[in-house]
């Protein structure tokens, strides 16, 4: 029965019938075959991988050496404007000393300018002094020649006088005087001695006459002084030190207003005469 069932089934074109395919036996070499190419996609993948590293660690290296070479540069930029800046800063400076330059030029010619107009200001008042001496002579109907004084001096005799409205001590009064090309007065005559009475007034002034330097009496060019008691205030000179703590004595000379003299202590302000000889026409 069975054997007329197979063969049946065979013989019916209308039964599907698939016949299985016998297992193939897989042998070592196809084994190898088959894992060979995963293996060296594998191995070339690790290589790609090692050769990727590798390289990413040159590059690294690059960008890092790129990154110090940027960073030199920018610190070498930042110096160059400082010193770009402090070249500005010192061009400005120059700039201003040549300012300042120029200005002090323009000072020292407005300086030179004024002490020009000064000393023509200086000429003019000699030649004003000059003209004016002339006239007078010519108001006095003077036909012959005689002598002038700075403006602010007076003509007596043969010098000129000065009376000052400043006060000084004996001291500074002579280097005044000599300021002046003259000396403190010196009195040798009668006449000298009533021409000053008659011009100093109430107030009392300094007369170059002292003992400071000797400890006697001379004139203010070292000429010795003849004692006159008669030129003297009663009981002068005293040589008095009871005003003073220091022990400094009286050792200079003054005129009152009656003409007669006294000592006093030389460091004292008062007025002063000056005295110098006349400019001849
Ligand atoms: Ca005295």
């Amino acid at each position: 029965m069975d054997n007329e069932y197979r063969y049946e089934n065979e013989m019916d074109p209308t039964k599907l019938w698939t016949k299985e395919t016998p297992p193939v036996p897989v042998s070592g070499v196809s084994r190898f075959r088959r894992w060979l190419f995963p293996a060296l996609m594998a191995a070339a993948l690790i290589v790609i991988i090692i050769v990727l590293g590798a390289t990413s660690v040159r590059t690294s290296g690059r960008l890092q050496s790129a990154e110090q070479r940027v960073s030199d540069l920018n610190q070498a930029i930042q110096t160059l404007n400082a010193s770009l800046q402090r070249a500005q800063e010192s061009a400005e400076d120059v700039r201003r000393l040549q300012l300042a330059v120029q200005n002090n030029k323009d000072q020292l010619i407005s300086v030179s300018e004024a002490l020009r107009s000064r000393a023509d200001v200086e000429s003019l008042t000699r030649s004003i002094a000059g003209i004016r001496c002339s006239l007078q002579h010519i108001l006095n109907n003077s036909s012959s020649p005689g002598n002038c004084c700075p403006l602010d001096w007076t003509l007596f005799g043969s010098d000129c006088y000065f009376i000052s409205r400043l006060s000084l001590s004996w001291n500074d009064s002579r280097i005044w005087c000599e300021s002046q090309t003259s000396h403190l007065i010196i009195l040798l005559t009668n006449e000298d001695w009533d021409f000053v009475t008659q011009h100093i007034g109430s107030t009392i002034f300094w007369v170059g006459l002292s003992d400071w330097r000797t400890g006697k009496w001379e004139w203010v060019n070292q000429t010795p002084y003849t004692m006159e008691r008669r030129r003297w205030k009663p009981g002068q000179p005293d040589n008095w030190r009871g005003h003073s703590m220091s022990g400094v004595t009286e050792d200079c000379a003054h005129l009152h207003s009656d003409g007669l003299l006294n000592d006093s202590f030389c460091s004292t302000k008062m007025h002063f005469i000056c005295q110098k000889r006349s400019v001849h026409l």
